[in-house]
């Protein structure tokens, strides 16, 4: 029997077989948990069903976080499927691709700074909120995932610093606001991964070799080795643990000069 065994967990941000979504799903569906999955527009549909599929996903739910109306009809839609609801795993983010390049001042804009602050960090709020009503008193846990750009000026990655800056200050609120009823709340930061979300950013490449370099283990994390954590996050091993960031990177956050 898994350590997920009787935990019900929606899966947010499956784009691809490369998604640290997917890496955290896998190692949900091995440790035992019931999952469902979302996806983000009918281009993403038959991926994510397939995906869903290998996990024995219970169902699957279209849900762009930018509008209220999807978030709402999709936990509508999970609360009668489900009876209550034990995990989120929020694996979502998005800047528009002018912002991830170049000096942070020549290329922020309101509007990219909004967008980013928006998709990829209140709408971890706005999923806590929705999902309120069937996680209160479950012992159960929400989780998302952070970058080091929140925390160190990281070239390109400009505005999705920021925006990870407040996403972690966000788990923190949402740790204290929801703790006294149950649901714990955590981040994993993940070193760079492939994924196309990070084709997104600007010389992304060096970023994976100066890691792999540099980082104590002296290689890039998997989405694999990210997905044992959230696993172990969500369960009740983690159960002492709200409000936290945890660094899953192979140690390249430790380091100070190179
Ligand atoms: O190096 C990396 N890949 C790291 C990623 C290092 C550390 C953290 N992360 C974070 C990302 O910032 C993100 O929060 O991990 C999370 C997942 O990213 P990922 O697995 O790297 O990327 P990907 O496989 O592309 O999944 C992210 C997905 C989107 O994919 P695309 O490629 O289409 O942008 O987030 C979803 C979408 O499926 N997404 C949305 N979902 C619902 N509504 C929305 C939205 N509005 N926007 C993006």
């Amino acid at each position: 029997m898994g350590f997920l065994s009787d935990k019900r967990i929606l899966i947010t941000g499956v784009a691809s077989n490369r998604s640290i979504a997917w890496g955290v799903a896998q190692a949900m569906h091995r440790e035992g948990a019931t999952l469902a999955f979302t996806y983000q527009g009918e281009k993403l549909k038959g991926r994510v069903e397939d995906l869903a599929s290998q996990c024995d996903a219970e169902f699957v739910l279209p849900l762009d976080v930018s509008s209220d109306e999807q978030i709402h009809s999709c936990f509508a839609a999970l609360g009668e499927h489900w009876d209550g609801l034990e995990g989120i795993v929020h694996s979502i983010a998005f800047a528009p691709k002018d912002q991830l390049e170049g000096d942070y001042v020549a290329s922020v804009t309101r509007e990219g700074f909004a967008a980013a602050q928006d998709i990829s960090s209140y709408s971890l709020a706005a999923l806590a909120k929705a999902g309120r009503p069937l996680m209160q008193g479950r012992n159960g846990a929400i989780l998302t995932m952070s970058y080091l750009g929140a925390v160190r000026a990281v070239p390109n990655y400009n505005v999705m610093g920021i925006a990870k800056a407040s996403l972690e200050a966000n788990v923190r609120y949402l740790a204290a606001s929801l703790g006294p009823e149950g649901t714990r709340v955590n981040a994993v930061s993940a070193g760079p991964i492939r994924t196309l979300a990070a084709a997104g950013i600007a010389d992304f490449r060096s970023m994976l070799k100066q890691v792999e370099e540099r980082t104590p283990l002296r290689r890039n994390v998997t989405i694999d080795e990210v997905g044992n954590a959230g696993a172990f996050l969500c369960s009740d091993l983690a159960s002492g643990i709200t409000g936290d960031i945890l660094y899953v990177d192979t140690g390249y956050h430790i380091l100070g000069l190179g």
